[in-house]
């Protein structure tokens, strides 16, 4: 890989643009070299209809004001074309670039920018030199995600920005916002102010420290940010498990518990909690227009022991005849489903609740246990839409090298080649269901990630392969090749001053 690499790196000026084109990440359905070079130069006119003009000017001006290395002015034309008569799908798009002209066409909005992130990664990775090609792209899954836990850690406005502008950059729209767990809750609540007062003290490693949190403003501030960049946030409010942020700040709501497991989850029978979880909600859908609430749904029956023993609790699970504490786990999230969709949205939960009986038509699970792959099966033959998320090897909190010490090792790790791999290896079970397959999700828990640097570190540059699984059709997928372009990729990397994992050159970290 290396001796490929340096040969690659010690061609001439000529040939060097075109390959730094064809090296596009995530890779293109379709991409056919053509004859000559468009040069972008200080004269060059950028138009069209549907947007994006303005702001392509501004990306090429940054971009010649760092890294050109033309002096020729150029007068080239770069053309947007915003066309629904076209009939293409939702986020394709086609982008042409002759000498003289380069146009790009959708007949969506996400398509016109896409083919407009397209064309800017290719100025950049040619300095501005943009060999004669088309394009004809379009992506594999609807569901490019990458979920962030900012509970256990916080990382803040400004990291979160430079995320979702390299996820837009990677043309992926997802970003699933963690945002309530154990041991803080990060968003401002106005009825329920004691939520960031006391909620919001605390990260995984140190229970006292200061209060850190999203104010409303924040937020609104945050969703517009993704939404100009075709980007949906939908915000994860766990329950009834993982609810300790929660349940420390209101007593009166927590199921109890004791030990690492105090106040783990909510009170599954009283109705304050049901009123509480509303009023949040409402909060909620008034900052987060997505159409999907995420209510988590994990670990709560092997992860709360105090649901076993609380007087109160056996006997409403008497009164209510359910079996027994799994069933009114199942309960509770039913209860919480038809909750979010009388307030008219679709509810995601993690794969736990498949088996609670909720409305296929009204919810979406999260398969994560990629042990239990008939849990998916189960999903599937229920009729559920499914979000491929297995912990391997899509969980960022794994390692990704052997000889990493700081992150998770269950049987194995995550290394950036399983993830570019990705779906291909579960095709078979899901066989029958594809449609109901909507796409991929990169998550990253943050128990053992304790500061900006290493949130990168366990990000990037695996965040790259999630893309390219999630956007590049199977036809156009190659993984040896996709390592090979990578390098390029990285160096826009370096110039965010992002700090990545170097596979490399794997030891030198
Ligand atoms: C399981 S995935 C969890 C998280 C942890 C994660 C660590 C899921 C739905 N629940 O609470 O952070 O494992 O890998």
């Amino acid at each position: 890989m290396k001796k490929k690499l340096s040969v690659i790196v010690c061609l001439c000026g000529f040939v060097l643009p075109l390959l730094a084109q064809f090296s596009l990440l995530p890779t293109p359905a379709h991409m056919q070299g053509g004859k000559g070079v468009f040069i972008v130069g200080q004269n060059v006119r950028v138009c069209g209809n549907g947007g994006y003009a303005d702001n392509l000017s501004k990306a090429l001006a940054d971009t010649l004001n760092r890294l050109l290395d033309v002096s020729a002015p150029s007068s080239g034309m770069i053309v947007l074309e915003q066309d629904e008569k076209a009939g293409m799908p939702d986020e394709a798009y086609t982008l042409v670039v002759t000498p003289e002209q380069v146009t790009l066409r959708s007949s969506s909005e996400s398509g016109l920018y896409y083919a407009k992130e397209a064309f800017v990664q290719l100025v950049r990775m040619g300095k501005g030199r943009v060999h004669a090609c088309r394009i004809e792209d379009a992506p594999r899954y609807g569901w490019r995600g990458f979920m962030l836990d900012e509970s256990r850690h916080f990382f803040g406005k400004e990291k979160v920005k430079q995320y979702l502008d390299i996820m837009a950059s990677l043309r992926m729209n997802v970003f699933h916002w963690h945002l309530t767990d154990e041991p803080g809750w990060r968003i401002e609540i106005k009825r329920y102010p004691k939520l960031t007062t006391e909620g919001a003290v605390g990260n995984w490693h140190d229970p006292k420290a200061p209060a850190a949190y999203y104010t409303q403003e924040d937020i609104r501030e945050i969703v517009a940010y993704a939404a100009e960049r075709h980007i949906m946030i939908i915000p994860e409010f766990d329950m009834p498990g993982h609810a300790t942020a929660v349940c420390r700040s209101y007593p009166e709501i927590s199921g109890g518990g004791e030990g690492k497991w105090k106040h783990f989850t909510f009170h599954p029978c009283k109705e304050e909690t049901f009123e509480f979880i509303s009023n949040v909600l409402d909060e909620l859908i008034a900052l987060f227009p997505s159409p999907y609430i995420h209510i988590g749904g994990d670990e709560v029956h092997f992860g709360n022991q105090s649901w076993y023993t609380d007087p109160e609790i056996q006997q409403f699970i008497k009164d209510k005849e359910l079996a027994n504490e799994v069933e009114l786990e199942h309960y509770f999230i039913r209860r919480v489903a038809d909750m979010v969709a009388s307030k008219g949205k679709t509810m995601i939960g993690w794969d736990e609740i498949v088996d609670a009986g909720v409305s296929p038509e009204k919810s979406l699970v999260m398969w994560w246990r990629h042990d239990r792959k008939y849990q998916l099966l189960k999903a599937l033959e229920n009729g559920y839409r499914v979000i491929l998320t297995p912990r391997r090897p899509l969980y960022a909190d794994f390692v990704q090298y052997g000889t990493h010490k700081v992150g998770r090792m269950w049987g194995g790790y995550n290394p950036i080649e399983d993830i570019c791999r990705f779906p291909e290896p579960l095709m078979n079970l899901f066989q029958g269901y594809e449609e109901q397959i909507l796409g991929l999700q990169f998550n990253l828990w943050s128990e053992r990630v304790a500061d900006a640097k290493r949130l990168d570190f366990m990000t990037f540059p695996r965040l790259i392969a999630v893309a390219e699984s999630a956007w590049t059709p199977i036809h156009a997928k190659d993984c040896s090749l996709f390592m090979q372009k990578l390098p390029y990729y990285l160096q826009l990397l370096d110039a965010k001053g992002i700090y990545y994992f170097n596979p490399f050159n794997p030891d030198a970290t």
